[in-house]
């Protein structure tokens, strides 16, 4: 290869940072070169593998289609036993302002310092080729290659979860993978082992309201909180403590889709999340989270009616605000999906100084998970040498060999203390950086027990439901009806019953009509069944307080931002004969809005409007699907609207965005393609008059309300009263 030459040379300029830099020294760019074989031998013929004649038997001397064919034969690597399906990106994070106060970790001082990061976003139960809109927990992993080496921060879009000790995850994850005789169903908790564990644990009632609220189904990774989960420590240059929960919150604010666009996206384009990602980076639409700490200094541990140790439970926003201290930018996709995205190793115990543990029993556990997963995964104890693993600071201690060992160590010693080479490399000073543990008292006997303050288990998934819109309850209402009713197990249906109406009298007995069941009188004391051999029942027994907080207004998805349109998908449905004008003046002001726009057709190729101009086509009927875009809008022009007036994929896309409460607007002229929909006999007389921001559906002649009032009604996002107010057929 040319030494000259750069080694990306088809590479669209994307921003580079410290760490993408670095990595450049191993990519391999092969436009423009010989092919060669692994070892560097050019090849001639890579269609024809040697033989003895034309008709002959294939020679074992073949070292080319040896080699070829050996590699092909163990590509493949062992998904992730969790979070097998995912998407990552590289980016930036940027305190605001100095931290020191709190924590020494140096990227956290510097409000100058820009510190690369790699995201990888994920589903749970799913393999790696399942679905992206499954009702499922997402990851949220960041790591951060900072100056002191890599934070992790491997969290997920839900601030609690299902356990509050690791011993139970193998359990749980076991319970909603697919059942172990017929592996079935794929990505999926509808279905009867997932409820049996769940219907007996009564801590994951917390977690089970949020994955049975939309944000299982997120619109977007980019428009999805991301929670720590646990409580950290933040520790400071003087050893000064206190507690940290971290948040990421997304610019673009926090939305989701509805149930039944989320089935159907899985099946037009299971890819959606991916590509969402993938398309807005690519566009320059770079997605933006701001982090966000809440500090509980450490003489407030016990204040809370809960446990901050206790991974069910989060501190409500109203109890201790989210401060928010920088921000992160994703401007970057990978290169190789295998190389980075798949062989990126998280582990919740990359932690740098100023950042440590506390005694959280789930924490804990993972602690020990995440290395030991990678060995089995990556192959060996070097995993920390692939390129996207390795920190941006140079790497030097003891360690040697393993299996594809890349270092080469120079020198006599791999010992310490060693006299031959100085003692190097050096322990260091905690004043030059040397990690010191925090020195946390204890005093304890060796114990398998739990804390009673561990024993609320319904308090905040009451808070949680209280704190829902009614749209949003309605979700959790619908979601509990139809995972249940997937559920055979009739025994299974009736326990969660009486879990849920530990939570909500009216969730249980909605639940309870849809699924055809009273529900059972289970005494608080007998609903948890994760008991010791020589069971304390009364120790292990939950309780219910009420809790002093009845709603937490961060909880619930309505209140989000709802003032950009920013990366949101419009579709315009057009045919021969449109009317140029309004189409063209409405797609640029939602463009220059930042919006991203498609002209949507019977067919592909070029439509000409009435007015003789050629438009380009994005996607037709077929290809396109209403699910795919947030908003939709239909200009006039007569043979365009007699055309999409008798085209039934046209009236399906309508129905479906009304369907799904999306933003709807039509020229005055387009009337007639919307009176073919099943809405038609719905649509408020007075639609044209100033209703659109409420009922989300717009038709007028006026060029000023199709563009400055369709771009707010589309910013709202959904407009759910539509479920509520009208009857939607499927
Ligand atoms: Fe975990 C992966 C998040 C509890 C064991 N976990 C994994 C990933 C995320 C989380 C985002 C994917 C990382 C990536 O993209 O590569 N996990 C969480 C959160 C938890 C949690 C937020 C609770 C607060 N996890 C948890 C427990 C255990 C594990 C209790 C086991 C003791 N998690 C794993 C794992 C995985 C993993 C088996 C699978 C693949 C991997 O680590 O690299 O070790």
């Amino acid at each position: 290869m040319d030494k000259k030459a750069p080694k990306r040379k088809n590479k669209p300029a994307q921003p580079e940072n410290d760490k993408t830099a670095k990595l450049e020294s191993f990519v391999a760019d092969s436009t423009g070169e010989f092919l060669t074989t692994n070892h560097g031998v050019r090849i001639n013929d890579d269609q024809n593998s040697l033989k003895a004649g034309e008709r002959g038997a294939t020679l074992l001397e073949d070292f080319i289609l040896r080699e070829k064919i050996t590699h092909f034969d163990h590509e493949r690597i062992p998904e992730r036993v969790v979070h097998a399906r995912g998407s990552a990106a590289h980016g930036v994070f940027k305190v605001y302002e100095d931290m020191s106060k709190l924590t020494r970790a140096a990227f956290l001082c510097d409000p100058g310092a820009e510190t690369p990061v790699f995201v990888r976003f994920s589903t749970v139960a799913g393999s790696r080729g399942s679905t992206d809109l499954a009702r499922d927990v997402r990851g949220f992993a960041v790591k951060f290659y900072t100056q002191e080496g890599n934070f992790d921060l491997v969290g997920n879009n839900m601030p609690v979860f299902f356990i509050q000790d690791t011993v139970k995850f193998p359990d749980l994850v076991h319970a909603v993978k697919p059942e172990p005789d017929n592996e079935m169903p794929q990505a999926a908790s509808a279905h009867d082992t997932f409820w049996d564990f769940i219907s007996q644990m009564p801590e994951s009632s917390h977690m089970i309201m949020w994955l049975m609220s939309d944000r299982a189904i997120p619109r977007s990774y980019r428009m999805m909180e991301g929670f720590g989960v646990h409580t950290f420590r933040f520790v400071n240059a003087n050893g000064e403590a206190s507690f940290v929960k971290f948040h990421w919150k997304p610019l673009l604010g926090v939305h989701s889709v509805a149930w039944d666009e989320a089935q159907n996206i899985s099946g037009k384009d299971p890819d959606f999340h991916r590509r969402d990602l993938w398309d807005a980076i690519e566009a320059g639409a770079f997605p933006e989270w701001e982090l966000g700490v809440q500090i509980v200094p450490e003489a407030d541990e016990f204040k809370f009616e809960f446990d901050l140790l206790d991974p069910t439970k989060l501190i409500p926003e109203e109890l201790v605000p989210v401060q928010r201290i920088g921000k992160m930018t994703l401007n970057r996709n990978p290169d190789n999906f295998f190389a980075e995205t798949e062989q990126v190793a998280f582990h919740v115990g990359h932690v740098v100084p100023g950042i440590d543990f506390t005694n959280d029993p789930l924490l804990q556990g993972r602690l020990f998970s995440y290395t030991d997963t990678q060995l089995i995964r990556l192959g060996g104890p070097n995993f920390h040498e692939i390129p996207i693993n390795r920190p941006v600071i140079p790497v030097h201690n003891n360690q040697r060999d393993g299996h594809m060992r890349q270092t080469i160590n120079r020198g006599k010693t791999s010992y310490g203390p060693n006299g031959i080479a100085a003692n190097d490399p050096r322990q260091v000073p905690a004043a030059q950086g040397g990690f010191v543990s925090h020195n946390e008292a204890i005093d304890a006997r060796k114990i398998r027990a739990r804390s009673r303050s561990f024993f609320d288990h319904f308090s905040q998934a009451r808070l949680f439901l209280n704190s829902q819109s009614n749209a949003e309850k309605n979700h959790i209402i619908d979601a509990f009806s139809f995972e249940l009713g997937k559920v055979k197990a009739i025994p299974v249906r009736e326990r969660m019953l009486a879990v849920l109406i530990q939570i909500d009298k009216d969730l249980a007995g909605a639940v309870a009509q849809a699924l055809g069941l009273k529900i059972p009188k289970i005494p608080l004391a007998d609903l948890n069944n994760s008991l010791p051999a020589d069971g304390k029942r009364k120790d292990y027994a939950s309780v219910n307080p009420k809790g002093s907080l009845v709603k937490s207004i961060a909880l619930s998805m309505a209140t989000t931002i709802k003032d950009t349109v920013k990366s949101r998908k419009i579709a315009i449905l057009a045919a021969d004969g449109v009317n140029e004008q309004t189409l063209s003046k409405v797609k640029d002001f939602l463009v220059a809005q930042g919006a991203v726009v498609h002209i949507i057709a019977p067919r592909l190729g070029e439509i000409i409007s009435a007015g003789g101009k050629n438009i380009v086509v994005d996607e037709s009927l077929l290809t396109a699907a209403s699910v795919l875009y947030d908003a939709v809008y239909v200009p006039g022009g007569t043979n365009s609207v007699n055309a999409l007036s008798g085209e039934a994929n046209a009236i399906h896309f309508l129905n479906e965005a009304f369907k799904h409460c999306k933003a709807i607007a039509a020229d005055k002229q387009a009337l007639q393609v919307l009176e073919s929909t099943y809405f038609a006999k719905k649509l408020p007389a007075e639609y044209a008059n100033g209703t659109a921001l409420r009922e989300g559906i717009l038709i007028t002649e006026d060029i000023k309300a199709l563009t400055k009032t369709f771009v707010e009604m589309i910013a709202l996002h959904r407009f759910w009263d539509r479920e509520i107010q009208r009857k939607i057929p499927a």
